[in-house]
């Protein structure tokens, strides 16, 4: 398994993440990576492929244009205005509002947001780029010779659609590599999704579109984050018909039912006609982690890799969730060496 990853993801550490009515220090943090770098190396995967920085002309196929600028000149707009700590959105343009991109920072801040949770702090978007920089490296050598790739991102990406940041996302680097695999060749794309929370930005982004299938199981947004997205009868519209499939599963859903969702995402992926697959790898749906209800164990991770892999086309994984960092480097492993045929941690 090739490894794409480099330290700029340090720059984004705010200082705060909103949870359960507290401000506390985010689940979001870059242990997360210390722990899936430690993993590696110890399972024999000891080298780190970087990435050239991606243009920003290369985002507009996945986020609006004014979005990403929005991103690059926040932390200098909201410093300019006099503030000191992290940007938290706190106004936004809800139901029958003006959806207008206003002047004023603040109200820029609510305008490109859809969640309070996710601050930007001054090395936000240099480690977001840097991810999605990352996340295209690993898609075009994987499309180059056909074999897997690792792109560690952080920050994640899969709640992040065209022009609004949340759930910890900021630029969608699973929808970006899904893009540069069109791009380098393949007529039909997959994102297969299993990260615990539903990833409504890349359904968002592609929900038009019958080039790219988006599958994804996790959490009932009747209950989880995203809370507006992730529902069942979410099958995309137009071209995309039926090329968007959700799979929602009650709180509490143990590694039999899970995998049973997955396997139909993957047939689905299939007859779909998908030529190469981006994984949004999200192991929050560890039995231990701390923001999440479904009951994987460690080891049933290497199931993951092993049915994706069947799918037997070029396949690169992203970075998402996972919370429980004492062991989502074990996790992560476990779902590679699943992907290789290799044998699982524990
Ligand atoms: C990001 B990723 C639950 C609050 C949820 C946001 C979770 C973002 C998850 N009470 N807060 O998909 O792992
Ligand atoms: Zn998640």
């Amino acid at each position: 398994m090739r490894v794409f990853a480099n330290d700029a993801h340090r720059a984004h550490f705010p200082s705060g993440e909103i949870y359960n009515g507290e401000l506390v220090r985010p689940f979001e943090c870059p242990e997360r990576w210390d722990h899936i770098d430690q993993a590696l190396t110890a399972a024999g995967m000891t080298e780190r492929l970087d990435a050239a920085a991606l243009p920003l002309d290369d985002l507009a196929a996945v986020h609006d244009p004014a979005y990403v600028e929005f991103l690059d000149d926040a932390w200098t707009d909201w410093t300019a205005a006099g503030n000191t700590g992290d940007m938290i959105p706190t106004c936004f343009p809800a139901r029958r509002m003006v959806q207008r991109i206003p002047d004023d920072i603040d109200g820029r801040l609510g305008y490109f947001a859809f969640a309070a949770e996710t601050a930007i702090t001054s090395g936000t978007w240099s480690a977001a780029h840097a991810a999605a920089s990352l996340a295209t490296a690993a898609a075009r050598s994987t499309i180059d010779d056909g074999a897997p790739s690792f792109a560690l991102c952080r920050p994640p990406g899969h709640h992040a659609s065209k022009d609004f940041f949340g759930g910890y996302c900021f630029i969608n680097n699973a929808a970006v590599a899904a893009t540069t695999m069109r791009r380098a060749g393949a007529e039909r794309v997959a994102v297969v999704d299993v990260d615990f929370h539903h990833g409504n930005g890349t359904q968002d982004i592609f929900w038009n579109r019958r080039d790219v299938f988006f599958g994804s199981v996790h959490g009932d947004p009747a209950h989880e984050f995203p809370h507006f997205s992730g529902f069942a009868d979410e099958i995309g519209d137009g071209d995309g018909m039926d090329a968007t499939c959700n799979r929602p599963l009650p709180p509490g859903t143990d590694a039999a039912t899970w995998f049973a969702a997955l396997d139909d995402l993957i047939d689905r992926a299939h007859n779909h006609g998908t030529e190469a697959l981006v994984v949004s790898l999200g192991v929050d749906t560890f039995e231990n982690d701390p923001i999440s209800s479904f009951r994987l164990a460690s080891r049933d991770f290497f199931g993951i890799g092993q049915r994706l892999a069947a799918l037997d086309v070029p396949t690169v994984y992203c970075m998402e969730g996972g919370y429980a960092v004492d062991e989502i480097g074990t996790n992560v492993v476990n779902v590679l060496h699943g992907h290789e045929g290799l044998t699982h941690l524990r």
